[in-house]
C-alpha cells in the first residue's frame, strides 16, 4: 500500500473518531451544568436538528456553538453553556430565557409546532422546522403566564 494513502486513511479515521467523541462529551458537559433535568432526554436533539447530531442546530445549540468558538476559542464548553443562559435562543414569544426553560423541564432550543429555525455551519438556515418531540416540553406559543405577588412580597410566575 502506498505510504501516503495509508497516512490519509489514518488521518481520516482519527478525525472521524474525534468528531464522534466530541458530541457525547458536549452532552456530558451539559449534564454536568444541569444535572437531572428533563431536557437531556432529547440527547443530541437538545441542540442538533438530527437525532445523530452533526451539522444543523436549533437556536440554542447554535448559540452555544457560536459562543464556544467565538468567545471561548473552543476551550471551555461548560462556560459556553452557562454564557447563553439568559438568551431566548428558541425565540419563543413569551421570551423565556434558556435557563428558565431548562428549570421548568422545557426544551430551550425548540418551540411548539413548526416555528423553529435550524442553523448550519455555512451560515444558511431553514425556517419553519418541526420540533423533534410532540410531547409538551417546550413553550407553547398560546401559553398564558402571569405574575402573582404574595402578602410577603414574594413573586411567582404562573403559566397555564
Ligand atoms: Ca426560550
Amino acid at each position: 500500500m502506498n505510504c501516503k494513502l495509508l497516512v490519509l486513511i489514518i488521518v481520516v479515521y482519527f478525525s472521524s473518531w474525534n468528531s464522534l467523541l466530541a458530541r457525547p462529551d458536549f452532552l456530558d458537559a451539559w449534564n454536568e451544568v444541569y444535572p437531572d433535568v428533563r431536557a437531556s432526554e432529547l440527547g443530541c436533539q437538545l441542540c442538533h436538528a438530527s437525532r445523530d447530531g452533526g451539522d444543523g442546530w436549533n437556536g440554542y445549540g447554535f448559540d452555544i456553538r457560536s459562543t464556544f468558538i467565538e468567545v471561548f476559542a473552543r476551550a471551555d464548553i461548560n462556560a459556553s453553556i452557562e454564557f447563553v443562559e439568559n438568551l431566548n435562543s428558541d425565540q419563543d414569544s413569551l421570551n423565556f430565557s434558556n435557563v428558565s426553560e431548562i428549570r421548568r423541564g422545557l426544551y430551550p432550543g425548540w418551540v411548539d409546532e413548526s416555528l423553529n429555525t435550524v442553523f448550519f455551519k455555512d451560515g444558511t438556515f431553514l425556517l419553519n422546522q418541526n420540533s423533534p418531540d410532540q410531547e409538551r416540553v417546550f413553550v407553547e406559543e398560546q401559553e398564558v403566564c402571569f405574575t402573582i405577588i404574595s402578602k410577603k412580597k414574594r413573586t411567582a410566575l404562573i403559566c397555564l
